[in-house]
């Protein structure tokens, strides 16, 4: 095949960055990204920010030929490319000692994770190239690569919308030393979806490690864990969905031993992460049968690998499973006294669910921290501060489904929250600057979702998390009036709200990305996630070390303190994200899904086009196009380019707008490309810019690197 990804021809590839859109609509924006995936282009730029459309096809401008074309290149010197934003972001941070961040966006299946493991390996190819410590680095860099697999098997699953889709949300720091050498990193990982270990949708499929355990383990350990075929396990025949296509559950098994050797777990680590998968695939074939009101095991042989692999006595998981402990009556001076009573049917399966999520979940927090520990471990070995820091977010998308529940709202509460990122720093911070500077200006209109926001997250007047947090603490027990409570206040509370409409069991939001409905069941049962102490107890006396350190709690009974909420962690947790994140250079990239299909070549224009109204690209190029790429105070930029006239070189003592005048006047810059604000000068196009660094790389340095510094500083 012929492929000339570099053809410039724009009446067949569209334009390359659509702020130079002849007409800018949500249609015209909608058409190119059409011209250019029908002609394999999934990349396009807006100015700096990267808009990816999902080829759903392995395209062939990935490769090292492709890697060494952009490193170290000039933009727009080749066509738009998810590595010329890493190189960018990688030269930033070196040149201008700035820490830097790439906010992926886009709904769930867009190419969000695909994207940013792009961007990691191009940085891990890129940089720390020689050096002293290449040993180290390159073992860095092997578990910043490895972690991808490990986190991908127990962190993704198959859903309806995407057959690898992340199922928690990931931000991955990497360190460096001033010359760029990676020297360690560390991960953030968030809110962990725990009811798919129990309950995987009906067409989905559980966590990729259950398939793979199932599938790809060798005769010994068959025997080992108990393993039979996945629709031997009730936690996956539920949903009748044992392949994904394009994942080979065999071969992948062997790519998470990999993972998990390079990232420095031991064999016996991986030996208990492993017992631990096949332990919960067998607790969830103990089921109960009801005697009187009271749960029964219904086949108690079904308790021995469970036990086993969770290293406890058959009786004991017995006895916590089907009973619970309880004291009443205590307080000051008084003890209570404390009876184990019997659980119903319903209860019982309530407790094997919230014990099997509680160590899978568990077990999650475990391999993050043993690939941080990995990381630590190797930073350690060099003398070397981190000094530079370079992070890549990739979330769970925004998702709607016909079912939707609390873990769909808490996501669709972080894209929201990522959305604000967007809004605050490439629309309404830019526009206020132009406003404040005074500069001439037309206002650009755009959807600014904090009202969305607000609704959900905050204390006064009291949203959405709040009024669940209220329920939660004032209804003790989970009992099953708890959910329509929950909704039943919210439409005393906030019935009025633009964004909210309830609907007794249900209640639906306008979020930025479309409207929502929510099913109200289990909301606060899922807020409250209380894993009752028999089953912390019951895990603490495992006769293996290994789970026992899973569940480090203490307990104080005279502690009155509001347990911490879901809601609550994820809001504390978004926001220190957002404060992470804005204290970075940021650079965006935003993904498209093109259709529900999945296929390659298949465009569903209107849900493209959906996408380019919530992800306000069109307000993103009009802010763009009538924007100014540079800006600086007027002090700065006088010191900076005052080499270019004798007026102003070596010193300049006059009126500081009429240096800035002098310094424009010797490169002839044109009158519209530039303005004066109060306090800063604005330029217009990279072009111009390129024009005062060349003249002043000129001066200093002669010809040789004119081009390459100008723009590894400025673009
Ligand atoms: V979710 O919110 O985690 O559910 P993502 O992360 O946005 O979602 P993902 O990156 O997992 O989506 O992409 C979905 C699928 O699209 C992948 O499994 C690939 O089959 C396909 N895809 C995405 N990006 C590319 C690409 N650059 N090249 C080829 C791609 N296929
Ligand atoms: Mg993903």
């Amino acid at each position: 095949m012929s492929f000339t990804w570099t053809s410039k021809n724009t009446a067949q590839n569209g334009v390359e960055d659509m702020v130079l859109l002849s007409k800018v609509s949500e249609d015209q924006i909608t058409e190119n990204l059409k011209k250019r995936i029908s002609n394999d282009l999934m990349f396009t730029y807006i100015g700096p920010t990267l808009v990816c459309v999902n080829p759903y096809k392995k395209l062939p401008y990935f490769t090292e030929k492709e890697i060494e074309q952009y490193a170290g290149a000039q933009a727009y010197e080749h066509p738009p490319h998810i590595y010329a934003v890493a190189d960018k972001m990688f030269q930033s941070m070196i040149t201008d000692e700035e820490n830097q961040c790439v906010i992926i966006s886009g709904e769930s299946g867009a190419g969000k994770t695909e994207a940013a493991k792009l961007v990691m390996n191009y940085i891990a190819a890129v940089s720390g190239r020689g050096g002293s410590h290449a040993t180290v680095v390159e073992d860095v860099k092997r578990i910043i690569l490895e972690s991808n697999p490990l986190l991908e098997s127990f962190g993704n699953a198959k859903t309806l919308r995407n057959n690898n889709s992340s199922r928690f949300g990931k931000y991955f720091e990497i360190n460096f030393t001033k010359g760029g050498h990676p020297m360690g990193g560390k991960i953030s990982n968030f809110l962990l979806e725990k009811s798919r270990v129990v309950q995987p949708g009906k067409g989905e499929r559980n966590y990729h490690v259950f398939y793979q355990l199932t599938k790809g383990c060798d005769a010994k350990e068959r025997e080992a864990y108990g393993m039979m075929d996945p629709n031997y396990f009730s936690y996956l025949n539920l949903s009748e969905e044992y392949n994904a296509d394009g994942i080979d559950d065999r071969a992948e098994f062997m790519d998470l031993k990999k993972a998990m050797q390079v990232c420095a777990i031991s064999p016996q680590n991986q030996h208990n992460l492993l017992s631990l998968v096949a332990g919960i695939l067998h607790l969830g074939n103990v089921d109960f049968i009801e005697e009187g009101n009271n749960a029964v095991i219904a086949d108690r042989q079904a308790l021995a690998f469970p036990a086993y692999l969770f290293g406890v006595a058959e009786t004991v998981l017995e006895e916590k499973l089907i009973s619970r402990f309880m004291t009443t009556g205590g307080g000051i001076g008084r003890r209570g006294s404390a009876y184990n009573v019997p659980l119903n049917l319903e209860q019982a399966r309530g407790t094997r669910d919230a014990l099997a999520k509680a160590v899978y979940s568990r077990m999650f927090d475990w391999i993050v921290g043993a690939v941080n520990g990995a990381m630590a471990a190797l930073a350690a070995n060099l003398r070397e501060r981190q000094i530079l820091c370079l992070g890549v977010l990739d979330i769970f998308g925004f998702e709607i489904f016909d079912k939707n529940g609390f873990e769909q709202f808490c996501i669709n509460y972080v894209n929201e929250k990522l959305q604000q990122i967007f809004i605050e720093l490439t629309l309404k911070q830019e526009q206020e600057e132009y406003a404040r500077e005074g500069i001439q200006w037309t206002p650009i209109a755009y959807f600014n979702n904090k009202i969305v926001v607000d609704l959900i997250e905050s204390k006064k007047p009291p949203g959405v998390m709040a009024i669940l947090d209220d329920v939660c603490f004032t209804m003790h027990a989970v009992s099953e009036g708890a959910d329509l409570k929950f909704v039943s206040k919210l439409d005393g509370a906030i019935h009025n709200h633009p964004h909210y409409a309830g609907q007794q069991t249900h209640f639906t939001i306008s979020h930025y990305a479309g409207k929502v409905r929510y099913n109200c069941d289990g909301f606060t049962e899922s807020n409250k996630d209380t894993l009752y102490r028999d089953l912390i107890q019951l895990m603490q006396g495992s006769n293996n070390p290994f789970i026992q350190a899973l569940f480090p709690e203490t307990f104080d009974d005279t502690d009155r303190k509001r347990p911490t909420t879901v809601s609550h962690k994820i809001k504390t947790q978004s926001q220190e994200l957002v404060d992470t994140l804005t204290r970075c250079t940021p650079s965006y990239i935003r993904c498209i899904k093109p259709n529900e299909s999945k296929r390659p070549r298949d465009w569903d224009g209107p849900r493209v086009e959906h996408q380019v109204r919530y992800l306000n690209l069109k307000e993103n190029i009009n802010v763009r196009r009538a924007g100014f790429c540079y800006r600086n105070y007027f002090a700065k930029f006088l010191r900076r380019f005052a080499i270019l006239t004798p007026q102003t070189w070596p010193q300049w003592s006059g009126d500081v707008r009429q240096g800035i005048q002098h310094i424009m006047n010797s490169v002839n810059m044109a009158a519209d490309e530039w303005q004066l604000g109060r306090e800063k000068v604005f330029i217009k196009s990279p072009e111009s810019l390129f024009l005062l660094e060349e003249q002043r790389d000129r001066k200093f340095h002669g010809y040789a690197k004119v081009v390459q510094r100008a723009w590894r500083l400025y673009k």
